[in-house]
């Protein structure tokens, strides 16, 4: 149930700040689904809807329908939408995968094409992509996946196979040639913590974005997902400390993807699970807020219509569902959505 109030959103945009969150277009039907969304998100964007997989099933034969779904919605409702993801090791469909496999030559050829198919048609609705997702490997110890198959800091897959590590600049190049006004994400996961691996992911994606920014690569925002681990420890100073690099780059910090994984072992009970939660996010979000982010969205706004509740890896094993989102299973409030909307409230120098 969809609570009256004035919703995050708005609460953002009175202090300068967009608010959105994930969403899926199967569920656009479900009224109480759709009500969460009109009520608390100003910025939309496609869970799956955009990724390759959705977007060019087959070879050359694009289909906009389901992304058509969600901007539909969107404009009806005075949202903004933004694109993720054009280029991105998952989601990929098994033609691709060959694709890139026939060598460089091919897969460029593949890659400006899936670009000439998308962008066009996209504008002017998406006005912001997500241009390449998670292209750095996760260093030992990370526990979002055992250690990512590497070639020096990137991950390996099939765009490093095929292109080397000059696919990036290449994916951001091609966007930026076909839609100069395009806001170019780069966007990743495991980077706010404070651990050893989260540390290093920091350095790599540091030295990512140097590289990108030093060969004039046209690269305008690093996106945070922000998949948050209660099991991980954060303290706000070396994320911080990577927010500024990242600025003095001068690019922008979206956060992208935000949710909490709890701890394997909980709280005693919901409010001590709840106010966990809502503590961690306000002081990664108001760490986040502080260094200059302005666009924060969730990956969903109800624990009951979130990844966390459904993908084998990451549900719990002990019949609990992770409270990782502003609103409960029932669409309540929740202590997590007061965080964000003190946080947002909050006023900055
Ligand atoms: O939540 C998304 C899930 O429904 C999809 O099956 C999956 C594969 O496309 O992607 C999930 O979203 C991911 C996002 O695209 C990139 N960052 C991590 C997200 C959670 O896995």
């Amino acid at each position: 149930m969809a609570q009256g109030g004035v919703g995050l959103g708005t609460i953002a945009r009175a202090n300068g700040i967009t608010f959105g969150t994930a969403v899926n277009s199967g569920k656009l039907g479900d009224a109480a689904y759709a009500a969460q969304l009109v009520a608390e998100a100003q910025l939309l964007v496609p869970e799956w809807e955009a990724k390759w997989a959705a977007l060019q099933p087959r070879p050359g034969s694009f289909d906009f329908g389901p992304l058509g779904i969600i901007a539909s919605f969107a404009q009806a409702h005075g949202k903004q939408l933004r694109g993720h993801a054009l280029v991105w090791h998952a989601a990929m469909p098994p033609w691709l995968a060959e694709g890139l496999a026939e060598g460089a030559a091919r897969a460029r050829s593949l890659l400006a094409a899936h670009m000439d198919g998308v962008l066009p048609a996209t504008r002017p609705a998406i006005r912001d992509w997500d241009v390449v997702n998670e292209a750095i490997a996760n260093p030992e110890g990370s526990p979002f996946t055992a250690r990512t198959p590497s070639q020096g800091d990137l991950r390996d897959t099939p765009w490093l196979r095929a292109l080397g590590p000059g696919y990036i600049e290449e994916a951001f190049r091609l966007a930026r040639e076909r839609d100069r006004t395009l806001r170019l994400t780069y966007n990743d996961y495991g980077l706010e913590g404070d651990s050893p691996w989260a540390e290093e992911k920091r350095q790599r994606t540091l030295r990512l974005l140097r590289r990108l920014v030093g060969a004039q690569c046209p690269l305008d925002a690093l996106g945070l997902q922000a998949h948050l681990l209660m099991d991980e420890p954060f303290r706000p100073e070396p994320f911080a400390a990577f927010l500024r690099s990242v600025r003095e780059l001068g690019l922008a910090v979206l956060v992208t993807e935000l949710d909490v994984r709890e701890a394997q072992q909980l709280p005693p009970d919901l409010p001590s699970r709840d106010a966990a939660v809502a503590e961690r996010v306000r002081q990664v979000i108001g760490t986040a807020l502080d260094a200059g982010c302005r666009t924060v969205l969730t990956w969903g706004l109800s624990d009951k219509d979130s990844w966390l509740a459904q993908d084998r890896d990451v549900m719990r094993k002990d019949g609990q569902v992770h409270r990782g989102l502003p609103l409960d299973e029932a669409g309540g409030r929740k202590p997590m959505w007061q965080a964000l909307a003190t946080a947002f409230g909050t006023r900055r120098g």
